[in-house]
């Protein structure tokens, strides 16, 4: 971790963030073929994936920006057991509608650990060291080791990207907020298949003071790693 970048302020909403690079890391949701490629779940389940995949070259220059800066990064990957036995039978049942959880898809079986669909898009491979978090439910947080591996960094503040804005990125950002992270998510490195849930999950966000985080946009971020 790179001690030489200082403490700066970030233009945000609802205001500047207080961004100390030493102590906050990039949090990556879930940028999975499942939900990111033609042929994935995402796709199966009817949506348009060209709404996430223009988070596709933001988040590849944050990336970039935050691994020369040498700070911290973490994947997440949402998915499953092979023999689902981390897959709460609700989660299960309530994907009404084919295809489900852990049934064959054209990328290998559906939200399962080590398919194809399941691994993290190219663009945005983890480099060997970077965490990758696999995590059973929405958020980063429940059943994983995600807050044990950021304490032992020293992290206290995170800034969350990823798919999709009013489902994982929420839940994570929401998560955080409860355990006393800061939390800024940058506008144009988070998708979601619905139009105005990525503007109401966004100005959910930063409502009422900024209740659960900020919001900014990437090139405030690459400006302030510069
Ligand atoms: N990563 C994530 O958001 N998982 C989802 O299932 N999202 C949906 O929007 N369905």
């Amino acid at each position: 971790m790179s001690a030489a970048v200082a403490v700066r302020t970030i233009a945000a909403e609802p205001y500047p963030f207080p961004f100390d690079p030493a102590a906050c890391a990039l949090l990556v949701i879930d940028m999975q073929r499942d939900f990111l490629e033609p042929g994935g779940f995402g796709a199966a389940l009817g949506n348009d994936v060209a709404l996430l995949r223009r988070t596709i070259a933001p988040n590849v220059r944050l990336l970039a920006a935050w691994r020369a800066a040498g700070l911290a990064v973490f994947h997440t990957r949402e998915g499953h057991a092979p023999d689902l036995s981390d897959l709460p039978p609700a989660k299960l049942a309530r994907a009404r509608g084919a295809p489900r959880i852990g049934d064959p898809g054209p990328m290998g079986r559906i939200l399962i650990r080590g398919e194809a669909g399941h691994a993290i898009i190219p663009e945005l491979a983890p480099l060997p060291g970077e965490p990758v978090i696999d995590k059973p439910g929405k958020g980063a947080f429940w059943a994983t080791d995600l807050q044990t591996q950021l304490a032992a960094r020293g992290i206290r503040q995170l800034v969350v990207t990823g798919v999709t804005t009013e489902v994982c990125v929420n839940t994570t950002v929401r998560e955080a907020n409860d355990r006393g992270y800061d939390c800024l998510v940058p506008s144009d490195c988070v998708g979601s298949y619905f139009p105005e849930f990525q503007e109401m999950g966004l100005k959910m966000i930063k409502a009422q003071g900024g209740i659960f985080g900020w919001v900014s946009e990437s090139k405030h971020l690459l400006a302030a790693l510069q």
